[in-house]
């Protein structure tokens, strides 16, 4: 298993003392102006939680959108600042971008257009050209800073792009350094070639996409979605066998990488005074000592349409409809934690979100039990973990998932082995966490029967599938996969522009 100890080891030894650049579009640490006084916090998202520990290994420099109020006055004249604050060991560089200019790159064509494309939840993507426009414009804003900081030394640079929000920046940046390593993780999944025919500017953003030496997915359902992709739609020659494609002499590794998190970090801290002190926290505030309540549930997301909020709530509500005798035994915790609020689906699902919370409430509130206690608010990690220690089931009923970290979360704070996860069969999470309790979330049904199954399980068998599920927790941690991707980089010999043996063989295991 890696640590932030070997990892930093296999930055130091195997790149060769190259820089290590990191590009994202969110930024790990917001500076912000609240009534006169500065405070600073850390974003609620998956990407930033996983891309922090490596970060702190590495200690090179990050690149991200500088979104909070006082990001400016914080940083230096260049928007650089050390990081993480209480113990500095990399540099965050702010990007400051116009909001317009951010508004459209942003909630238009990544979150707008290119999110709902690659996710099947049956909202619509909308790809207007100015936002494209813009899109392209960040992606050149972004390149800029990249080269300045990858400087025009002899010594190598090693550039890890994050996420959808840079399609364009591989070729731009290969086009100006050829020598740059360049290599992109895509958080999201990528959608089947028939559904990408959707979007306009196909051959740009593969052709974008393509500049990167290494490019990694969750899943290798999406590596094979995305090498048919091209295939369809690029002059270029695809080898499916040994997952790579070969376009204008360059060639590009398409791999999974399954994402996790800081499995022993979440276990230290679900182990330390401070969870027992949340935990506390939270009994008090849900009130569950004088409630009678015996079984809490949990779920924790940005309120987002892809991850089934509304579906999660009606299944809790049949739930409760076909299992009288649980009626006020159970209480049901949802944060929600507002995300991309400029964009109308968005402001339509927190309605639907409401409506549904005070729909169910009101069908089976009674002598001041309520089974649903929403927050449309975020919460430090340690007392999620709090949270997660008091709670018997954990639901996450994404519609469509990359992966999904909150489960992971859950199960390893569940220091005690027991404790129910239901899971979405369309998050990514469910090809590693086999004994949660698996649903379709579409299938209001199935997420009542789950919840069923979930109140009257036994011990032993909740100490059964917990302990498998830690088990493959614990195996894969986020250092493991940060070092995948760096040994798959280094395997493929960047340097050398050669792909070696083991480069075959690993392509013809997956
Ligand atoms: C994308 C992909 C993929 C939640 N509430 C609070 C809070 N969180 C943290 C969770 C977790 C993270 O946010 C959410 O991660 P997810 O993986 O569930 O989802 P996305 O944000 O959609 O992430 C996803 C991920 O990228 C990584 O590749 O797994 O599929 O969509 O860590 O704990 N954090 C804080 N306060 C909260 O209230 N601090």
């Amino acid at each position: 298993m890696s640590t932030p100890a070997t990892l930093r080891e296999l930055i130091n030894t195997d790149l060769r003392g190259a820089k290590f650049i990191a590009v994202s579009n969110r930024e790990p640490y917001v500076h912000s102006r609240v009534d006169g006084e500065i405070t600073c916090s850390r974003p609620a998202g998956g990407l930033t939680a996983a891309m922090d520990p490596i970060m702190r290994a590495s200690g090179g420099v990050w690149i991200a959108h500088g979104s909070g109020s006082a990001d400016a006055e914080t940083a230096d004249a260049s928007g650089r600042i050390a990081v993480p604050p209480e113990k500095p060991s990399y540099t965050l560089r702010r990007i400051l971008i116009d909001d317009k200019l951010h508004q459209e790159f942003y909630n238009g064509l990544a979150n707008g257009g290119l999110w709902p494309l690659c996710h099947i939840a049956f909202t619509r993507p909308i790809f207007r050209p100015r936002d494209w426009e813009s899109y392209k414009r960040v992606n050149q804003i972004f390149a800029d800073a990249v080269l300045e900081e990858a400087g025009d030394g002899p010594e190598p640079a090693f550039v890890f792009i994050q996420d959808y929000h840079f399609a364009l920046l591989p070729r731009m940046l290969k086009d100006r350094n050829p020598r740059l390593i360049v290599a992109q993780f895509w958080h999201i999944p990528w959608p089947n070639r028939e559904a990408f025919r959707a979007f306009p500017w196909k051959e740009e953003l593969l052709d974008g996409l393509l500049g990167n030496d290494l490019l990694g997915f969750h899943l290798r359902y999406h590596c094979t979605n995305f090498l048919e992709t091209v295939d369809r739609n690029l002059e270029c020659l695809v080898n499916p066998e040994q997952f790579n494609v070969v376009r204008n002499g360059g060639t590009t590794l398409v791999r999974p990488f399954p994402i996790s998190i800081d499995y022993d970090a979440h276990q230290a801290i679900a182990s330390s005074e401070v969870a027992e002190k949340e935990t506390a926290w939270w009994r008090e505030q849900l009130n569950l000592q004088n409630s009678g309540v015996g079984f809490l549930g949990v779920g924790i997301d940005r309120i987002d349409y892809t991850k089934g909020i509304p579906d999660r709530l009606l299944g809790l509500d049949l739930f409760l409809e076909q299992n009288p005798e649980y009626r006020s035994k159970v209480q049901f915790v949802q944060i929600g934690v507002p995300s991309r609020v400029g964009i109308g689906e968005y402001q339509a699902l927190n309605a639907e979100i409401d409506e549904t919370v005070e729909y169910v409430n009101k069908r089976w509130s009674t002598n001041g039990w309520s089974p649903i206690v929403f927050y449309r608010r975020s919460f430090n990690l340690n007392q999620l973990i709090g949270l997660h220690k008091l709670a018997h089931f954990c639901v996450v009923t994404s519609l469509h998932d990359g992966m999904n970290l909150v489960a992971k979360e859950y199960v390893a704070s569940r220091l005690d082995n027991t404790g129910v996860l239901i899971l979405s069969r369309f998050t990514g999470s469910a090809r590693e966490l086999h004994d949660a309790l698996l649903v379709n979330p579409f299938a209001i049904g199935e997420i009542a029967e789950a919840i069923a199954t979930a109140v009257r399980m036994s011990h032993a068998e909740q100490n059964h599938r917990m302990l498998n599920m830690r088990r493959s927790g614990a195996e894969h941690n986020i250092y493991d996969w940060a070092t995948k991707i760096l040994t798959t980089l280094f395997r493929f010999n960047r340097w050398t522009h050669e792909i070696d043996d083991d480069t075959e063989e690993e392509a013809e295991s997956l």
